[in-house]
C-alpha cells in the first residue's frame, strides 16, 4: 500500500511553515526534497567515513571508496546498465551532456552531418548540440511539436536518416510533462547508424528507467531531482563507447602512468573522473537511489499518474481562464503542469501562490524556444513528485482561483 503520509514523515523540511502556512511543495521539477535517510547517509559519511578516495592504504580512505563505489553500483543498478563502469559521476546532467559533447562529439560529429533533437529540449540538450554543430558543419535539426506538445512523429522519417548522427532528446519533458516515444526513436536511430543520448533528468526521479531496455547510448540524470544532494549527477555510457572516447578534463585520478612529456588513461570509469571527487554527495545519491527503490519506482509512477489525473480534473475549472500545456492523458505525461494566462503574469502568479506557502516555478523553465513555439513567453508550472497529495492539489487550484480572482478584478 502506498503510504503517502509515512512517505512525508520521512522529509523534515515539508513540516516548515512559509508565512505561517503549511509548505506545499510543487516545484519537484527543479529540485527535489531531501529525506532523512539520504541527510542521514551524508552526516555518517562526514562523521564516520570522511577521507579521499581510491589512493590511500590507510581504514578511512578504504571505507570512503568502499561507500562512493557502492553508491555507483546502485546507480547502475538502478537504470539497469551492464556494469558499474558505465556510470561516470558528474555534478549534473547539464555536465553530464557537456561531457558526450566535448569527447564523443568532438570525433564522431562531422560537416554534413546531422544531430537530431525534439522541440521541447531543456537548454543542457540544446546548446551543446548547437555549439557541436557550429564547430563541426553540421546541422542541428528540431524534430516538429504538435497541438498536444507532444513530438509530431508524422514525418519522422524525413528527420532520421542515414545523415543522422546524433539523436539527442528529453524523455520527460520539464516545460510540459510530455513523455517521449524514447524507445521507439531509438530503435529508428539505431537503424540508421546513429548514436542515442537520452536526457533522463526528469524520467529517471519519476519512472522506472532501464537502459537496456532503451537501448540508448548515453544517459544523463541528476541527483537532486531524485531526493539526492545537488552537485551529483551521472553519465551512463556503453562501455565500448566509453572506451574509445578521450577524457573530458584531465588530471589526477584519471590517469595510470605519467611522464614528464606524457601520460596513460586510467580504466573506466576513473578515466573521466579528474580529481578529487564528490564522494559524500555519491554516497547520498546512493541512498537516495535505496530510497526510491524501497518504494519502488512503479509505485512512484503510479502515484504521480494518479496525482495528474485528480489535478487534471481539478483544474476543469478553471478551463475558461488557463491554457494547459501537454498531452491531457496523465499515462502520456509525468507530474508536471504547465499553465499560462494572457490575463496575469506568471510571476505575479507565482508570487500569489507563495504568499500561500504554495512553491511552483514560473518562467521559461529553461526551454525558451518551446515556450515560444507554445506562442508565450514563460508559464507556471506545478510539479509532483512522491510525497505530494490531492489535498495540496486543492489547496493549489484553491490559491489560483483567488490568485485569478485578485488580479483580474484588480485590472478593472
Ligand atoms: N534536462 C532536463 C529535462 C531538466 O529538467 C533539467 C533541469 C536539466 C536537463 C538540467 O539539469 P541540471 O541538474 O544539470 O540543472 N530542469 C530544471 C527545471 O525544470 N527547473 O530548474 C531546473
Amino acid at each position: 500500500m502506498y503510504d503517502v503520509k509515512k512517505i512525508r514523515e520521512d522529509f523534515p523540511i515539508l513540516s516548515r511553515k512559509i508565512y505561517e502556512k503549511p509548505l506545499v511543495y510543487l516545484d519537484n521539477a527543479a529540485t527535489s526534497q531531501t529525506p532523512r535517510q539520504v541527510i542521514e547517509a551524508l552526516v555518517d559519511y562526514y562523521e564516520n567515513s570522511n577521507a579521499n578516495v581510491h589512493r590511500g592504504v590507510h581504514h578511512l580512505s578504504q571505507e570512503a571508496t568502499d561507500l562512493y563505489e557502492s553508491a555507483r553500483v546502485k546507480v547502475a543498478k538502478f537504470i539497469n546498465a551492464r556494469e558499474p563502469e558505465e556510470i561516470v559521476w558528474t555534478r549534473n546532467t547539464t555536465e553530464s551532456i557537456n561531457l558526450v559533447a566535448h569527447t564523443w562529439a568532438q570525433e564522431h560529429i562531422g560537416p554534413g552531418d546531422e544531430i537530431i533533437v525534439t522541440p521541447m529540449e531543456h537548454h543542457s540538450n540544446l546548446v551543446p548540440w548547437q555549439k557541436v554543430a557550429a564547430d563541426k558543419g553540421a546541422t542541428l535539426r528540431i524534430l516538429p511539436l504538435a497541438k498536444d506538445a507532444s513530438i509530431d512523429l508524422s514525418d519522422i522519417d524525413e528527420y532520421i536518416t542515414p545523415r543522422t548522427k546524433l539523436l539527442a532528446m528529453v524523455h520527460m519533458s520539464n516545460g510540459v510533462g510530455t513523455i517521449n516515444p524514447v524507445k521507439e526513436l531509438t530503435a529508428k536511430a539505431k537503424k540508421m547508424g546513429a548514436t542515442v543520448l537520452v536526457d533522463a533528468a526528469q524520467s529517471a526521479p519519476h519512472m522506472p528507467v532501464d537502459v537496456i531496455d532503451l537501448d540508448c547510448d548515453f544517459l544523463a540524470l541528476s541527483g537532486h531531482k531524485m531526493l539526492g544532494p545537488t552537485g551529483i549527477g551521472a553519465l551512463y555510457g556503453r562501455r565500448e563507447l566509453l572506451e574509445e572516447m578521450d577524457p573530458f578534463l584531465t588530471g589526477g585520478e584519471m590517469v595510470l602512468e605519467v611522464w614528464y612529456d606524457r601520460a596513460t588513461w586510467n580504466d573506466l570509469p576513473m578515466k573521466f573522473e579528474a580529481g578529487t571527487p564528490n564522494i559524500a554527495d555519491a554516497v547520498g545519491l546512493g541512498a537516495a537511489v535505496d530510497y526510491l527503490q524501497d518504494i519502488g519506482m512503479e509505485n512512484i509512477r503510479d502515484h504521480e499518474i494518479q496525482l495528474t489525473r485528480y489535478a487534471l480534473e481539478a483544474f476543469k475549472e478553471l478551463e475558461e481562464e488557463l491554457e494547459m500545456f501537454g498531452p491531457s492523458d496523465a499515462e502520456k505525461r509525468g507530474g508536471i503542469l504547465s499553465f499560462h494566462t494572457d490575463a496575469v503574469h506568471p510571476h505575479d502568479l507565482g508570487t500569489f501562490l507563495d504568499r500561500d506557502g504554495i512553491a511552483v516555478r514560473t518562467g521559461h523553465h529553461c526551454t525558451m524556444p518551446l515556450m515560444r513555439s507554445l506562442g508565450v513567453i514563460a508559464s507556471a508550472r506545478a510539479s509532483f513528485y512522491l510525497y505530494n497529495t490531492e489535498e495540496e492539489v486543492d489547496a493549489l487550484v484553491d490559491s489560483l482561483k483567488r490568485a485569478l480572482r485578485y488580479f483580474t478584478d484588480g485590472a478593472k
